[in-house]
């Protein structure tokens, strides 16, 4: 699997990395760099020298989300069409364990991907949170679903209905991720774990994940439901505002409408 202009794909059997490469927008998660992540991750499965994946950001963020710029002028019904869960989807379909290393920022669909990886480590200086309220919508891409499953309702209401961003240690205490390391040790944890679990009986690992994930995944029909609510708010004046007024770095005015 070859590397693309916004990812970086690095075989180091029996693991492999991939890093998000858009460091001068943060990260932020284009339907180009979530397919080539989904080709990437595809293209792991049927290679039988790599048995986990590390996912890690270049620059000073993870991601700080989907890709603003390429949704703000959409319409409710180009939204739909898109058909961006099923391209999401194909992420968390991965059979192979997929291992997140985050830092800095980890926001809005950053957040969300990383829920619905495996394994989630953080360096020290990593800040969650789905913002999406503070531009007009709502998560879309299952955070409304397995934050709330991971730490709870009324903390993931909180959270959500605010757009307030959380720490590395408050993640952990909550029981969001796995554990939180100075940044300097960030990608050998990972890469230490991920090499442990490809040591481990390939078939025998592939099963465990697919069980764990029935136990405490969300469903694609949880799923879809949180899609569909996300997309009538493309037909929303606060939606425009909301994601004009980031892109043109101002405060939003909103409507209620
Ligand atoms: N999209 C596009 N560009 C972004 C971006 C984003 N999400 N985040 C940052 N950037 C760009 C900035 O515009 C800026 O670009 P230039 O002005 O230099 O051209 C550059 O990255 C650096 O950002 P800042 O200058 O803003 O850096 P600061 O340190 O001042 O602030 C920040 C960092 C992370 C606090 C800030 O950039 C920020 O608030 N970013 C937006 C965070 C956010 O609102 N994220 C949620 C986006 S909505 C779905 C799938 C996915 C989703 C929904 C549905 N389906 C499958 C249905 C997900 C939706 C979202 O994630």
């Amino acid at each position: 699997m070859k590397s693309s202009a916004v990812i970086e794909v690095i075989k180091k059997p029996p693991i492999a990395v991939i890093y998000l490469n858009r460091p001068e927008v943060l990260n932020a998660l284009s339907d180009e760099l979530i397919r080539s992540l989904a080709d990437a991750l595809e293209d792991i499965d049927r290679d039988d020298a790599i048995g986990a994946t590390v996912i890690a950001g270049k620059g000073r963020a993870f991601a700080a989300g989907a890709d603003i710029k390429g949704m703000v002028e959409a319409t409710e019904e180009e939204m739909a069409k898109s058909d961006r869960l099923a391209l999401w989807m194909r992420l968390w379909k991965a059979k192979k364990p997929v291992i997140a290393a985050v830092h800095g920022f980890v926001l809005g669909g950053g957040c969300e991907m990383v829920m619905g990886f495996d394994i989630i480590i953080a360096s020290e200086d990593a800040e969650f949170g789905q913002p999406e309220i503070l531009i007009g919508v709502m998560p879309g891409a299952g955070g409304t679903q397995r934050l709330t499953r991971a730490i709870g309702k009324h903390r993931a209401m909180e959270l959500v209905l605010t757009g307030r961003r959380f720490s590395a240690r408050q993640a952990y205490e909550w029981g969001l991720i796995n554990r939180v390391v100075p940044r300097e040790i960030l990608f050998s944890e990972a890469q230490t774990l991920a090499v442990e679990i490809a040591k481990r009986p390939r078939v025998a690992v592939m099963r465990a994940k697919e069980a764990i994930k029935k136990a405490g995944d969300s469903s694609t029909e949880e799923l879809t439901f949180e899609r569909q609510l996300f997309y009538t708010l493309f037909s929303t004046e606060d939606q425009k505002e909301g994601m004009r007024a980031f892109l043109e770095k101002r405060e939003p005015r909103f409507k209620g409408k």
